[in-house]
């Protein structure tokens, strides 16, 4: 290991995964946190605490080699920045879901003084040695506001949403804004190759006017940066021995049991319009229409925790799914069978990694994602002697790597409904042989390899 590794790394997100007694940190934090461990640093971020004055100074506590450095921020600065520009403007353009836009000039002012505010906070706690590194679509100026305050720090950014292509990306009132601020990153880092084609093409615009140097090097008005692909992954080890350990708790067991011997097809995702929910349940319902004997046999058990409440349309999402799920279940339950089991709430990470163990099938058809993590846990978690298999939308980023699930349009039912069919009715020799080679991909492309590929990139750029 060289010096450089031991160079102190800080993370900085919207959202900082607290240390909490007996708490399972899941996806994005396991990675974060093992490379804060390795390189010894801090996570900075908003505390999800709000102030009525100004933002408060940083709280910061120490874990072993790692500190958590948190911010409260004025209500209206986080209802702009946040509920705002960023989750009613950012999110549906990098969604695709143009329709969705809600763009409003308060909010666009509050998402730079945000990113302001982050970047005073921040550069106080700053060592001229440190790495820096960014996530997320809620901190694009970041750097920039960095450089203008006299960082010089190598700045990394990794974005988990999907980069939309420059026809989508115009849309966005703002956008040559934004496009000139990931400009001040010296790595930028996306989940696929189709992501990292959309951002070259987006830069090549003479808003930027980019020129393409050789590996993945872009010459960009002020200096020089690396785009390139880093697959976000997970640690399979952790989520197999959570699975197999899962077997012992009662709430798994009581679940197997309740299921009185049907087939457990499974969707677990935050209650988000991007996650296809309402066309899932859709297409479940063709399912039953279409192979009247899956009636007898399986019961979608879908977990959904609300998120970004107070943003109409995750309200209206919601209302969407009650009256759909309700439907369905008013016209095929039985006295002994109720097809759709939605929760409107999350579940502990252990018993859910086992509930994915217990399952057939899971479904996985956002309508678009960055990557899809649930889909990796899912195939993680399965019993390697007799695997479950996922039905998985072709819009996420985990279809590029999982090319052995099987793969359907989330916009079209009967396919969808048939994929189901298809996997439920799968031999099990077939199940095993798929399910290996998608556990040796999710190895190679481990959440280890991700964090270390980007840090090795940033600590290239010095
Ligand atoms: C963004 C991008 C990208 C979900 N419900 C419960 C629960 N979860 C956990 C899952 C998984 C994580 O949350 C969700 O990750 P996803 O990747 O599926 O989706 P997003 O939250 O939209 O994440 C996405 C990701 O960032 C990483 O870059 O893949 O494309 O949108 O770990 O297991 N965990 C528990 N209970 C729940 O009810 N314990």
């Amino acid at each position: 290991m060289s010096d450089s590794n031991y160079r102190r790394l800080v993370i900085i997100s919207n959202r900082v995964a607290m240390p909490k007694a007996g708490g399972v940190p899941g996806g994005l934090a396991v990675g974060v946190l093992g490379a804060l461990r390795e390189h010894g640093g801090m996570w900075f971020g908003w505390s999800g605490e709000l102030t009525n004055g100004s933002a408060s100074d940083p709280e910061i506590i120490r874990r072993g080699n790692v500190e958590y450095a948190t911010i409260s921020l004025n209500e209206q600065d986080f209802e702009q920045y946040y509920n705002g520009y960023s989750n009613k403007v950012l999110w549906p353009v990098c969604h695709y879901l143009l329709d969705f836009i809600r763009y409003y000039a308060d909010d666009f002012e509050g998402y730079r003084r945000v990113n302001s505010i982050f970047a005073t906070k921040l550069k106080s706690l700053l060592k001229p040695d440190d790495l820096i590194w960014v996530h997320d679509y809620h901190l694009i100026p970041l750097a920039a506001e960095l450089r203008s305050a006299g960082i010089e720090n190598p700045i990394g950014f990794f974005l988990h949403v999907p980069f939309p292509s420059y026809e989508a990306l115009r849309a966005i009132p703002g956008h040559e804004y934004l496009l000139r601020c990931m400009c001040a990153y010296d790595v930028i880092g996306f989940h696929t190759t189709g992501d990292l084609a959309a951002f070259q093409t987006c830069v090549r615009e003479p808003i930027v006017g980019a020129e393409f140097l050789d590996k993945n090097r872009i010459k960009v008005p002020g200096g020089e940066l690396i785009a390139d692909v880093f697959p976000i992954g997970i640690d399979v080890d952790e989520v197999q021995q959570l699975a197999e350990e899962a077997q012992k708790l009662r709430q798994v067991q009581n679940m197997v049991k309740s299921l009185g011997g049907r087939e457990l097809l499974i969707g677990v995702d935050r209650l988000d319009y991007s996650k296809g929910l309402t066309q899932r349940f859709l297409a479940y319902e063709r399912l039953l229409e279409k192979y009247p004997n899956a009636q007898k046999v399986v019961t979608l058990m879908q977990i959904a925790p609300p998120t970004r409440t107070g943003v109409r349309a995750y309200d209206d999402i919601r209302e969407e799914l009650e009256q759909t799920s309700g439907r369905i279940n008013g016209r095929f339950a039985e006295t002994n069978w109720v097809p759709i089991r939605y929760l409107n709430k999350g579940v502990a990470r252990k018993p859910l990694m086992g509930f994915f163990r217990n399952a057939s099938v899971a479904l996985v058809t956002p309508v678009r994602d960055g990557m899809n993590l649930v889909a990796k846990e899912f195939v993680a978690a399965q019993d390697p002697d007799d695997p479950g298999m996922v039905v998985l939308s072709s819009l996420t980023g985990a279809a590029q790597e999982l090319t052995d699930a099987v793969i359907v349009n989330p916009y079209d039912r009967d396919d969808v409904a048939d994929g189901i069919a298809t996997a439920i009715s799968m031999s099990i020799e077939e199940r095993r042989e798929r399910y290996e080679s998608m556990m040796a991909i999710l190895r190679k492309n481990d959440i280890t390899a991700w964090r270390t590929r980007f840090v090795d990139a940033l600590l290239n750029e010095e």
